[in-house]
């Protein structure tokens, strides 16, 4: 095994308490605006702004810094109608008997139905694939730690980074989504994890009332 090559820690910037505070409020109140959207405008957005969001999300932690994602983005109106009709087949099965009752009931509030007509509205879809393992030079499997834990933090930062940027999103989760790896080119050993819709809100966009409602900190938080 190689010895780790270690340099001084770059770039660590600490703040006076207060200023601390100060940023810790800021940051949490940029993100408390953030809402999940199902209702985009079809106005393009800037591709730099995607790539930046992009380039955010890869700064995320990961097993191993093995990185362990793949970000399809997808932009093209025929891949787009190829994807809703694909997601709406799911969807069309999950609403009419393949889904719970249980779990249909939790969705009442949100207004869901198997239409999907934003993966076509929306400028952007950005397929999140989670690769289970790397595929070496010479074809041999790598193994990949904590996959899921680190593809939920880069897409965390995925999303922070859109909304920072002024993008609304919306995680959508077809269940099972594999049709995406064929439509995506993506190898078998990569898992579609989340489809990201990226764009505008419509003019006059609205959003469940109590959708937005976070659980206080006492209930999400507890101190030792
Ligand atoms: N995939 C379905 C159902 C759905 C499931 C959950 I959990 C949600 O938070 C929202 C929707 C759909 O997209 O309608």
């Amino acid at each position: 095994m190689d010895a780790p090559v270690l340099e001084p820690l770059p770039d660590y910037r600490a703040y006076p308490p207060d200023e601390m505070e100060a940023r810790a409020r800021a940051f949490h109140e940029d993100l408390r605006r953030r809402r999940t959207v199902r209702d985009f405008a079809p106005t393009p957005v800037p591709r730099a702004v995607i790539e930046q969001a992009l380039l955010a999300a890869g700064t995320a932690p990961s097993g191993a810094n093995l990185q362990p994602w793949h970000f399809t983005v997808i932009e093209d109106p025929a891949v787009k109608r190829r994807i809703r009709e694909a997601a709406e087949v799911e969807e069309r099965e999950f609403y009419s008997g393949g889904a719970p009752q249980e779990w249909l009931d939790a969705l009442a509030p949100l207004g869901t139905d198997e239409h999907k007509p934003f993966l076509e509205t929306a400028p952007v879809l950005i397929a999140i694939f989670a690769q289970r393992f790397g595929i070496l030079p010479d074809g041999r499997r790598a193994k990949h730690y904590y996959v899921p834990e680190s593809v939920g933090i880069a897409t965390g930062f995925l999303i922070a980074a859109l909304h920072h940027a002024g993008l609304a999103t919306l995680t959508h989760t077809p269940s099972p989504m594999g049709f995406l790896n064929e439509i995506c080119g993506r190898p078998e050993s990569e898992k579609p994890t989340i489809l990201l819709v990226v764009g505008y809100p419509v003019e006059g966009c609205t959003v469940p009332r109590h959708g937005g409602l976070k659980k206080p900190l006492g209930e999400i938080a507890s101190w030792i």
